[in-house]
């Protein structure tokens, strides 16, 4: 209903308004420019190569004095500067805007600012405003223009000196500043698409304070995740991410060339254009399919020009791009609820595209799920391709005398009006029940800062059967979920629902002390960010040597634990434990800044503490399976000298249940149940609805 009303509020892409801003989804692709004082260093210092870290950030690689580093705007020249040929290169390779840096962490501006003299304008012969001469060569040229702004600054006086991980804090003054330069660039460079702020840690209240800066400056301007605090309007994943999940915000992957740089490195090992084509080319398609916008660096050299490797790799996307463009612009994301690998798919109204690097070799494609008919199918760019129904599933076929094309053979088909795609049946579903554990989740990003970000879980999808023409659904839930509202949308049909009121009862599935049986603790020391899933299989063997898990025969159930803690550091707490059956035992944990709460393998919660308390407790269900179980637990530390932590039963535990009303099924086998968070605030905030069961 939202994404109509999007639709219908804005029709131009000269003043959107409306968050978010549709012509910004729409725009797929896009030019990243990194460029600045270290363009002219080129990753070199004192002759020599400069091997750690990103060349934009040589200053601090480089262990480079600030005077020294300052010094190099008194032989900046960039006399190849053009941004005109900047745009239409961009125009070229088929992108819609384009993201200059206008300070990057070195605190040197590539615009008059009238706030630093450390500003291409004042500090360089050159004397020129490249980011005005970019904003007005992209408006004559039709291109949409957007700002990277790094928060952190190694140039001001008043800002936390460099540190080894660019999150520091601001203080009241550098904001200030920050404040006021953003404020000269949204208002004296024309419209901008985006604002890319990047790293540092802002206190909520310097987070809301930029967003609602930004707001009443230009209300239609795209704000990036990294501003923190969930205060933005996309998120931005990874250098070449491609989720896996399904990603319920607006998002964006932003990409180097080259892994280890995104400002020019003159000793850059480029190799094969057409090798970084393909790659590019992947990365794009994947993007896309999953619902994002791909953000592609390039990195001018220090007199302004164009890297011709970059040039020439960008040009070859815009060839690919005209041939088979029709598949990108004005896509939205696959419509499946699964991925298959070695297929990409896009969807434009009736139109499906599929990117397949197997077809003609593999012989057939099977569209699992697609329900309706397909009136065509045809290789983009010309042919068409057999397909058939095999065992009521979709086939496309094809053919021998067809080379495959690189990197991704296209096909379209044309799918009749009110095809659909037929929920996934939760693979461990037991009848008339529908627990978190077994749903498809649909993703947010949510980040306090850069390091304090995770994927979290926006909504919950279920796929089931049922003969009945009706079901009266009764709810379950505990003092967590205590007060929200819900909304509970089955085949179609959708439902606010308070979690309030709900009587006291013990469910058979909910599992007594008795029935289970704790077995061995571990404990080991983590780092790295927040967010990233602290094992990649299922099962975690504590006892192998040099795992670096610890046996903690001291553990006590229900204490408080305190360790002494790095910062951004987290602690890994591993529970083994015994169910005489299966069914829900409920826990208590206290936690840190943030939780990760995994049963054999599976996300149960995972979320960051919601008003930046160092210690919160929680109830958490556990969906225990019979025998054997792993209880993980990541635990993390933000900036404090310790974590706190707990793991406590609940002797006494008793659920809620509310009966949530009537709902008639459509006259078919598969139906869908999603539940979310009705309205919530915050688009990327997790919903925390992991002790929820639905039941009728
Ligand atoms: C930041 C900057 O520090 C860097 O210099 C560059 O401007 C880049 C675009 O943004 O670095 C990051 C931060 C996070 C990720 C990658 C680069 N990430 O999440 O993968």
């Amino acid at each position: 209903m939202k994404v109509l009303i999007f639709f219908l509020l804005t029709t131009s892409c000269v003043q959107a308004a409306v968050k978010p801003d549709k012509c910004w989804l729409d725009q797929k692709f896009s030019m990243f420019i990194h460029w600045g004082l270290y363009s002219e260093l080129g990753g070199m210092w004192a002759g020599k190569p400069v091997t750690s870290g990103y060349s934009e950030q040589i200053q601090a690689h480089g262990g480079i004095f600030g005077d020294w580093y300052a010094a190099v705007a008194g032989r900046f020249l960039p006399g190849c500067w053009n941004a005109d040929t900047v745009v239409a290169l961009a125009k070229k390779a088929g992108m819609k805007s384009v993201v200059f840096t206008s300070k990057h962490h070195d605190g040197f501006c590539m615009y008059h600012s009238k706030y630093t003299d450390y500003n291409i304008v004042d500090a360089t012969p050159f004397g020129r405003d490249v980011m005005k001469e970019l904003a007005e060569a992209c408006r004559r040229q039709g291109m949409r223009f957007g700002v990277y702004f790094s928060l952190i600054d190694w140039h001001f006086p008043q800002a936390y000196p460099i540190s080894s991980h660019n999150a520091d804090p601001l203080t009241p003054e550098h904001y200030e500043y920050n404040r006021k330069q953003v404020e000269e660039i949204l208002t004296g460079y024309g419209p901008v698409s985006e604002i890319w702020f990047d790293m540092g840690s802002l206190t909520l209240q310097q987070s809301r304070g930029l967003y609602r800066l930004v707001d009443s400056l230009q209300p239609g301007c795209m704000i990036s995740g990294r501003l923190g605090n969930d205060c933005s309007d996309f998120s931005v994943m990874a250098d070449n991410e491609y989720p896996e999940e399904k990603i319920g915000v607006p998002w964006q992957t932003a990409a180097s060339f080259f892994d280890e740089t995104w400002g020019y490195r003159s000793w850059q090992k480029r190799g094969d254009p057409r090798v970084k084509t393909a790659e590019k080319i992947k990365s794009l398609v994947k993007v896309v399919s999953r619902g994002g916008n791909y953000l592609l660096n390039i990195g001018p050299k220090g007199d302004g020009s164009i890297v011709s490797f970059e040039r020439e790799v960008l040009e070859k996307i815009g060839k690919w791009l005209e041939k088979y463009g029709e598949g990108i612009y004005g896509t939205q994301r696959n419509p499946f609820d699964r991925l298959y690998p070695g297929q990409e798919i896009t969807l434009k109204g009736d139109c499906m595209y599929i990117f397949t690097d197997s077809l003609p070799d593999l012989q057939s494609i099977r569209l699992d799920g697609l329900r309706g008919n397909i009136l065509a199918a045809s290789y983009v760019g010309g042919g068409e391709i057999r397909f058939g129904r095999e065992n009521g599933e979709w086939h496309l076929y094809g053919k021998n005398d067809r080379q495959p094309e690189s990197p991704f053979t296209v096909i379209c088909l044309q799918l009749a009006r009110g095809w659909k795609i037929e929920p996934l049946l939760s693979p461990g579903k037991k009848h008339n029940l529908l627990v978190p554990a077994e749903a498809v989740p649909l993703y947010a990003y949510s980040s306090i800062d850069y390091y304090t970000g995770f994927r979290s879980m926006i909504a919950y999808t279920w796929g089931f059967e049922e003969a009945a023409p009706k079901i009266r659904p009764v709810v379950f839930y505990t003092d967590n979920e205590k007060g929200k509202d819900i909304c509970m949308r089955v085949d179609g049909k959708e439902k606010r629902i308070r979690l309030e009121g709900g009587r006291k009862v013990k469910p058979a599935s909910l599992l007594a002390g008795e029935k289970v049986k704790p077995g061995k603790t571990w404990i080991k020391n983590s780092g790295s960010v927040f967010g990233s899933r602290p094992l990649s299989g299922k099962k975690v063997y504590p006892g192998e040597e040099g795992s670096g898990w610890e046996e903690w025969t001291g553990f006590r159930w229900g204490a408080i634990q305190e360790r002494k803690a790095r910062e951004r550091s987290s602690v890994l707490l591993l529970q083994e434990l015994e169910a005489e059956k299966a069914g829900d035992w409920m826990v208590e944990v206290g936690s840190g800044n943030g939780i990760q709460v995994i049963l054999n393998g599976e996300y149960i919660s995972v979320h960051t503490s919601p008003r930046g308390q160092v210690y919160n407790r929680e109830t958490v269900l556990l969906p225990l399976k019979k025998g054997k179980n792993q209880l993980l637990l990541k635990l993390y530390n933000r900036f404090e000298k310790k974590l706190c932590f707990s793991l406590d039963t609940c002797e006494n535990a008793f659920i809620y249940r509310l009966e949530a009303g009537e709902y008639l099924l459509k006259p078919e086998k598969r139906h869908r149940c999603e539940v979310h968070l009705w309205h919530p605030e915050v688009p990327n905030r997790a919903m925390r609805l992991n002790n929820l069961r639905i039941k009728w």
